[in-house]
């Protein structure tokens, strides 16, 4: 990770994404990164004090815990299995027998360390409000009208929501320089588009970039006008001409989306693979970047005036001022 120092003086929420340190055999070329070196294990040191959540089948583990005496949430997740690594795979390997029956048996195969890595976030030091997010929760659905969002919801984002000082190092190109994409530096349109720290970069199955409007100011789809049309189309438009050049997707293969509510309020585009079930793509969540855009040429206080309909987490503060409100 790009200066950290710098970050940690800035940045009461920052965030390691320990997956920068382990080895992308596929795009190292394109990116002309080197190999990954081991890094001194911070974990070794980890307290856990709950696990968070867990999943059996997206195989991860959310986990708070204490790190040198500051409040971290460690996320960990095993990977897909690539076909490039298969023959290594199953050369290389030690194999345990479970059971065997008739026709059908059952091993537990030891792969070489190096096929067997796990991706790793840090977050840390983590607040209150990151340990939340990744709790398992129930939801409810809010019907925000474009008063709500005025009355209710701006003031709310405005003292209650995440640092955005991350963003703000990727614009200013104080961490993860490596991994920017593509650039178009232009104030008014310009975007930067880089993997998103979900994801580990070693297949095209989950493929999740985003891209991060230069321009500071736009919290969030609300204050979306017809003015940004400009500035939704280049992205759109570049984007995807970028994806499909490096990473050979075509626009057909992409859901091209914005989150609302979003976790962190600068304006940014989710780019992943169709057939991804990438967390947050639920039709309550995720609004077409290409609907967006038309619904701006409609109207160009579309946004700005529309109810919005988006879950809540049942601890979210947000949920209690629209509960005080009368509106749940
Ligand atoms: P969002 O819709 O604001 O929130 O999207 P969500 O996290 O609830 O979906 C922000 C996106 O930025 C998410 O997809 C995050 O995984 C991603 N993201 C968050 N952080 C802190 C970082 C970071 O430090 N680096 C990168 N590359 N991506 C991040």
């Amino acid at each position: 990770m790009a200066d950290t120092t710098a970050k940690r003086e800035t940045d009461s929420n920052e965030t390691m994404d320990l997956s920068q340190k382990t080895k992308r055999p596929k795009f190292d070329n394109e990116n002309g990164r080197g190999e990954a070196e081991f890094q001194p294990n911070i974990l070794s040191e980890f307290k856990t004090i709950k696990v968070l959540s867990d999943s059996a089948r997206e195989k991860n583990i959310f986990v708070h815990g204490k790190l040198a005496d500051k409040e971290a949430v460690v996320i960990l997740e095993k990977t897909p299995i690539r076909e490039d690594v298969l023959s290594e795979l199953f050369t290389g390997s030690k194999l345990k027998l479970d059971m065997k029956n008739d026709i059908y048996s059952t091993y537990r195969l030891q792969a070489p360390a190096h096929l067997n890595e796990i991706k790793t976030t840090v977050v840390c030091p983590a607040t209150e409000k990151h340990v939340k997010k990744y709790q398992r929760q129930e939801s409810s659905l809010v019907e925000e009208t474009g008063d709500d969002y005025r009355s209710i919801t701006l003031p709310y984002i405005e003292k209650q929501s995440f640092s955005i000082q991350w963003v703000y190092n990727i614009l200013e190109k104080k961490a993860e320089v490596d991994r920017i994409v593509y650039e178009d530096p232009d104030p008014d349109v310009g975007f930067l588009l880089l993997p998103d720290f979900k994801w580990d970069q070693k297949q095209v199955d989950d493929l999740y970039l985003i891209a991060i409007t230069m321009k500071k100011g736009i919290r969030s789809l609300r204050d979306l006008t017809s003015e940004h049309l400009p500035l939704l189309q280049n992205i759109f438009n570049k984007g995807k001409a970028e994806i499909l050049q490096r990473y050979k997707l075509p626009a057909s293969k992409l859901r091209v989306y914005l989150h609302y509510q979003p976790s962190y309020y600068h304006l940014h585009v989710h780019f992943t693979k169709l057939g991804y079930e990438a967390p947050g793509v639920g039709v309550e969540r995720a609004h077409l970047l290409a609907d967006v855009i038309q619904n701006l040429q409609a109207d160009p206080q579309y946004y700005a005036t529309r109810t919005l309909y988006f879950p809540l987490r049942a601890d979210d503060g947000l949920l209690e001022k629209f509960k005080e409100a009368g509106k749940l």
